[in-house]
């Protein structure tokens, strides 16, 4: 991993912010992307000061085609060098019931969570497969095996991902590219805030157990990325011990 090249999206925050820590501390060299430009900036400081790495921060919106087109053209020398492609960039919004859902809510899940990732992959693909090498791994969710309350669209949007993370390594057979899907229960960052937009609803998420960490989410990419070239994880599904399925009727709150 030394020396390589790695892509990360949604770095401002939560998982892709501890993934890129934890590359840099394998010295690998960091695209890191996402809409907060200067949480990006303070990730960049954080991480020159402690590794020798390059880090170089791109902000946009991975819903525009055109924006991801523009920004990963500022660094076009990088990009083609991008060994690892972590498409981690993604949300939830909102808890209604699909009779009362918010249109603009699922049009942002579908539009960040699948197309984000099918545009990010479909940009960065073809310089892997120039190179014959390559590993991308892409953020799932225990929400793409099972659906809950409230939470049809989401899970939507996570079994496409497991769809479209299969339909990758079908199709990059034979071309050195390993596809992961790393698919996390409920994992305390800025996600059950940014999904209720109400801190006592999202702090009620995590009320009584304990939740997983952007920490071990980072370690367990890291295992996959790590493992000897021959070896391709298909699929890692890692929930709290506190939870054995999607919704409130599956978590065990002390
Ligand atoms: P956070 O809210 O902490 O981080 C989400 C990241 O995605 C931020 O860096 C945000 O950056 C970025 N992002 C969101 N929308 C866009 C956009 N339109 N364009 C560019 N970047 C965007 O959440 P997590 O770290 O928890 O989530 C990361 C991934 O893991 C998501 O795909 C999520 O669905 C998945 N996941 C999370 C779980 C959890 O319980 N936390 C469980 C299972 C899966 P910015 O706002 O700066 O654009
Ligand atoms: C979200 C996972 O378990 O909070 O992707 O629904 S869970």
């Amino acid at each position: 991993m030394k020396g390589s090249c790695a892509l990360v999206t949604g770095a401002s925050a939560g998982f892709g912010w501890a993934i890129a820590e934890q590359l840099a501390a394998r010295g690998a060299n960091l695209l890191i992307t996402g809409r907060r430009e200067e949480r990006l900036q303070a990730l960049k400081e954080k991480i020159v000061a402690e590794h020798q790495v390059l880090v170089e921060p791109l902000v946009f919106d991975v819903r525009s085609l055109t924006q991801c087109e523009a920004a990963l053209k500022q660094k076009a020398s990088l990009v083609a060098n991008v060994s690892i492609l972590i498409n981690n960039a993604g949300l939830a919004k909102g808890v209604d019931q699909i009779q009362s859902g918010d249109i603009k809510h699922w049009d942002q899940m579908i539009d960040t969570n699948i197309k984000g990732l099918l545009h990010m992959t479909r940009l960065v693909l073809p310089y892997m497969i120039q190179r014959n090498a390559g590993h991308i791994v892409n953020l799932g969710s225990i929400a793409g095996h099972w659906v809950a309350p409230g939470g049809a669209v989401y899970c939507a949007t996570k079994f496409a991902v497991r769809a479209i993370t299969d339909g990758m390594r079908i199709d990059l057979a034979g071309k050195n590219i390993r596809v992961t899907n790393i698919e996390p229960g409920i994992a305390e960052t800025e996600f059950a805030h940014v999904r209720m937009e109400d801190d006592s609803k999202a702090d009620a998420v995590y009320k009584g157990i304990t939740p997983l960490t952007a920490h071990d989410i980072a370690e367990a990419v890291i295992w996959c990325l790590e493992r000897p070239p021959h070896v391709n994880v298909h699929e890692l599904l890692i929930t709290p011990l506190a939870q054995v399925g999607v919704g409130p009727a599956y978590v065990h709150r002390q």
